[in-house]
């Protein structure tokens, strides 16, 4: 029997999933499209094929027709609708991050404990993309010997809304490179410090922070929010005994007037597509079988993310290098069982 999805939040990451999964995962329908915006949520269903709309999240997640939920909403609302679904049993793919505030995380993962089992994957998609994947089997084959340094640069063309700020570009941005450089080289930060360099004409502006790992290795992230020339990301693992990077993905390349042109993605849904698909994909093994994929990001990942994020704002807005203390990784994160990804898809 088909999983019958609820799909919450119709804007531009939502319908991203609405299309994932209407198009490409056999095995679950899109039963039902949420916006607190009902006229979104119409207009996503009809494009999708979805029959059901609502504009109230938490009556969907109570619904008993609903199995399964995908979470695309504002930052801020993530942790209390994923809490709303381990409260009602079901799982859930939530959008990162997890929360702004670690200790927002630590209330939901003692709810998950409570209950003895997980429910949230979050969508930290990158660690389903091919560049990273192959990243993390030279480091964990020790292809490049020690690893020294891993440097990373993501470049946005514009901001995504409005109202996003310098911390969102710590907070909402930087979660990735938190997430998947920790995922990669298999190691915890130890500090951070941020820089933040001066534009003049009022937009976000770039910030680049430099953290020390756990292993006296050194981490260099920059987030450039308003980059202008297209969606471009950037990854570097520097070892003792060679490097390997991210290759840009350009599928042609054009000669012309005494100069040779690549082209850049306009955000990240195309240029991780592939990454969201294996990543929705392992979310409905996780939903059928119960089991966590082992790749993914759960509620520990989202805590490390928050607690990262929050000490790289706080040595932006001091000048200081912050350390970073994380509580103790409680037991229910500490094995995950391996399914999905590894054993089941293939693009
Ligand atoms: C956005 O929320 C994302 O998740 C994108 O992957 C990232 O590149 C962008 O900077 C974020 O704002």
């Amino acid at each position: 029997m088909s999983v019958r999805l609820a799909l919450i939040g119709a804007g531009l990451m939502g319908s991203g999933h609405a299309s994932i999964v209407a198009k490409s995962l056999p095995g679950a329908s899109l039963h039902l499209i949420c916006d607190s915006d009902f006229k979104q949520a119409r207009a996503v269903a009809d494009e999708y094929g979805s029959q059901d709309v609502a504009t109230d999240p938490y009556s969907v997640i109570s619904r008993p027709d609903i199995d399964a939920v995908i979470i695309a909403t504002p930052d801020d609302t993530h942790a209390p609708l994923s809490l709303a679904c381990i409260k009602a049993g079901k799982r859930v793919l939530c959008e990162k991050p997890l929360s702004q505030s670690s200790s927002e995380c630590i209330s939901v993962m003692e709810v998950e404990q409570s209950v003895g089992e997980q429910f949230v994957m979050l969508g930290f998609m990158r660690r389903f993309d091919q560049a990273y994947m192959e990243m993390k089997e030279a480091v964990d084959q020790d292809q490049l010997g020690r690893v020294l340094m891993m440097h990373n640069y993501h470049r946005n063309v514009e901001t995504p809304t409005p109202d996003f700020t310098s911390a969102m570009a710590i907070t909402n941005s930087a979660s990735h490179e938190f997430d998947v450089v920790r995922h990669v080289l298999g190691v915890e930060y130890y500090s951070i410090n941020s820089h933040k360099a001066r534009r003049l004409d009022g937009v976000v502006e770039p910030v680049l922070m430099i953290l020390e790992t756990t292993d006296n290795q050194i981490v260099s992230i920059e987030i450039n929010n308003n980059a202008s020339y297209g969606y471009d990301i950037q990854a570097e693992i520097v070892g003792e005994q060679g490097s390997i990077s991210v290759n840009n993905i350009a599928f042609t390349k054009t000669d012309r007037n005494l100069a040779s042109f690549t082209r850049y993605d306009s955000d990240w849904r195309s240029r991780f597509q592939e990454a969201y698909l294996r990543q929705n994909y392992a979310f409905l093994g996780f939903v059928e079988s119960g089991i966590f994929p082992e790749m993914a990001s759960d509620c520990w990942d989202g805590y490390c993310a928050a607690k990262v994020a929050e000490a790289g704002v706080e040595a932006l807005v001091t000048g200081m290098k912050q350390t970073i203390e994380m509580i103790e990784k409680p037991k229910l994160y500490q094995a995950k069982n391996g399914v999905g990804i590894e054993t089941g898809f293939c693009l």
